[in-house]
């Protein structure tokens, strides 16, 4: 008796072990227009996660993808297919910009941080130079950016 429960114990550890060691999977919907109303959009288009978390894009509506426009030093970038799920295990620590690239004169845009933002200056001097040639929500990477914490 006293035994097994000091085995049960022991399984039960290794089971929160195990699960707080797991990275998380975050869902990012590609969405033509969101419920707030915007057009065009990453949701959320801000992400803050950990080191290993990977990014799922849900192609929710058609004709959109997910490409990487900034990664830290040393990280990949990504090119996603156009309406497919798409995984991206971030390895590196810094702020990644993205966008759907039939979308980024839109401003179809976002922005991830992971862990800390060892790279913020460049990420906004990348994000105001594109900001510029948008044509429509031009202020979405600067919003985006500002929850940079
Ligand atoms: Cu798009």
């Amino acid at each position: 008796m006293y035994t097994s429960k000091i085995q049960i114990f022991a399984a039960l550890s290794l089971v929160l072990c195990t699960a707080s060691a797991n990275a998380a999977d975050i869902e990012i919907k590609m969405l033509d227009k969101s419920e707030a109303g915007g057009m065009l959009t990453f949701e959320p288009g801000f992400v803050k996660a950990n080191v290993n978390d990977t990014l799922v894009f849900i192609p929710t509506n058609k004709g959109h993808n997910s490409s990487s426009l900034l990664v830290p030093a040393k990280a990949e970038s990504w090119k996603g297919p156009y309406d497919k799920e798409f995984r991206v295990k971030l390895e590196k620590e810094g702020v990644y910009l993205y966008v759907c690239d039939s979308h980024k004169p839109m401003g179809m845009v976002g922005v991830v941080q992971i862990g800390k933002a060892v790279n913020l200056e460049d990420a906004k001097g990348k994000a105001a130079e594109e900001s510029a040639k948008m044509i429509m929500n031009k202020d979405r990477f600067t919003k985006a950016l500002e929850q940079v914490k």
